[in-house]
């Protein structure tokens, strides 16, 4: 016998027609897209930007520093006892500081994710350890959460409706 199916009106009749797993594969891909995938560009405008950086045994004042991707960064080296370097790495660059000396670099921070800078002068047993980061990031993160959390909330509401 044939039944006519009715129109779906309203999303409820769309939604509780879904397979729950079909729902559930589509929110996890939906997930997945807002998470990971490239935005075409920094929504930062580049800035110069220009951090005075204390080296002493063993280690970098401030040690962390945050920058936008696109911004021109420029390290003020300050040695305060020996000679000490700094590399970043990932960027290649470098400068050296003469002890109560001060030594510029600048370069683009043109490629997003974390980057270590490190001594490049053997400036005493702990050297090694004298290493500091540099995170080159967009706000991105931001727009993504909030992407995730709306499909979060979607996704629960969806799975509620299913159950009544
Ligand atoms: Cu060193």
């Amino acid at each position: 016998m044939w039944m006519q199916r009715m129109p779906s009106t309203d999303h409820q009749t769309f939604l509780n027609s879904m397979n729950p797993r079909f729902s559930l594969l589509l929110f996890l891909m939906a997930g997945l897209v807002v998470a990971f995938v490239p935005l075409p560009a920094p929504p930062a405008t580049p800035q110069a930007r220009t951090f005075e950086i204390d080296a002493r045994q063993y280690a970098y004042s401030p040690s962390e520093l945050q920058v936008n991707q696109g911004d021109t960064v420029t390290f003020k080296l300050i040695s305060t006892d020996v000679v000490h370097g700094l590399y970043v790495d990932g960027y290649n660059v470098s400068a050296e500081a003469d002890p109560g000396q001060t030594a510029t670099l600048t370069f683009t921070a043109d490629k997003p994710g974390s980057f270590r800078f490190r001594c490049t002068v053997t400036c005493g047993a702990m050297h090694p350890f004298m290493i500091g980061k540099l995170t080159v990031g967009t706000n991105t993160w931001l727009f993504r959460s909030i992407g995730l959390l709306t499909l979060a909330i979607f996704g629960t509401v969806i799975s509620i409706k299913q159950k009544a």
